[in-house]
């Protein structure tokens, strides 16, 4: 008889431009995996759209202690909790709390650190709420920044983020805060044309590269595309550098997908209709 495996995702839910909630559910559910959404924000587009007098964004802070108050009287056991956007410091605090209440030693706790790209943070992600997101990223059994965000982790510039295979195993292994967590450091290149990412296994302590052509074009949202697919594989039991390989795949699967379709980049990568792999398990 098969387990069912749970998580609780604590992103936001941008209605148009595929990034967040409309990224993970669908991944983890076609990884077989049930997805609870605790809701950090409600927007009506990712912010890689411009602000406009209509852009909407509404913080669901107050929300978030009540949904987790029911899911504790319910009774609900998670595998995993799995955060990325958050839309203000308080939602720090609530998320330490919902460890507190749903955490065993068994839970697996991964701490996405969404708060910028291309070497500046998002709009809404102020000098706080970054230096929050390092505290929360300290209880986390793994982290999965992109070179923006592990400069930020670990207060460097973004210039000097890593441009050879050293200097990424250097980074990786200050970001594993001397081995306790493990880390999946995204967006490195050590020759051009070539993309991927780098892991660092707290249990083995080893370190592994998955790389792959670098195709002419930025997209948002691939980051919760890749944490998603790599949840997904590590809760079917891949060790990392297998389920890193995999979201490393599968995020160039959908790149490549999406030139082909010709679809504006900023609406995000056209995965749906490469789920089917991710169910057959042949990405
Ligand atoms: O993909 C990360 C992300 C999540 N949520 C919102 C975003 C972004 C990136 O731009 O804007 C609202």
């Amino acid at each position: 008889m098969s387990r069912t495996l749970r998580v609780a995702a604590i992103h936001d839910i941008s209605a148009f431009g595929r990034c967040s909630t409309t990224v993970v559910l669908p991944v983890l559910s076609a990884m077989g995996v049930q997805c609870c959404p605790l809701l950090t924000a409600s927007l009506s587009a990712h912010t890689a759209f411009p602000a406009s007098e209509h852009s909407t964004m509404l913080d669901l802070t107050g929300e978030m202690e009540r949904i987790a108050a029911h899911w504790a009287e319910l009774g609900v056991v998670f595998n995993a909790v799995y955060s990325g956007f958050l839309a203000s410091e308080a939602q720090i605090e609530i998320i330490f709390r919902f460890y507190e209440r749903f955490c065993t030693p068994d839970t697996f706790v991964l701490v996405d650190p969404v708060m910028g790209d291309h070497g500046k943070p998002y709009r809404t992600c102020t000098p706080a709420l970054c230096q929050a997101m390092g505290r929360l990223a300290s209880r986390a059994n793994l982290i999965t920044p992109n070179l923006t965000e592990a400069a930020l982790l670990l207060k460097e510039p973004y210039a000097s983020a890593p441009a050879g295979q050293a200097q990424a195993e250097e980074w990786l292994s200050r970001l594993s805060l001397d081995g306790r967590r493990s880390v999946v450091l995204t967006g490195l290149s050590f020759q051009s044309g070539i993309v991927g990412a780098g892991c660092l296994d707290a249990q083995s302590g080893q370190i592994d590269f998955a790389m792959v052509k670098r195709e002419p074009a930025q997209f948002p949202g691939t980051g919760d595309l890749f944490a998603s697919v790599l949840l997904g594989a590590l809760l079917q039991g891949e060790r990392l550098p297998d389920a890193n390989r995999r979201a490393v795949n599968f995020v160039a699967l959908c790149v490549r997908h999406t030139l082909a379709a010709g679809t504006p980049p900023v609406e995000g990568v056209d995965f749906e209709p490469l789920l089917g792999r991710l169910i057959q398990g042949l990405s």
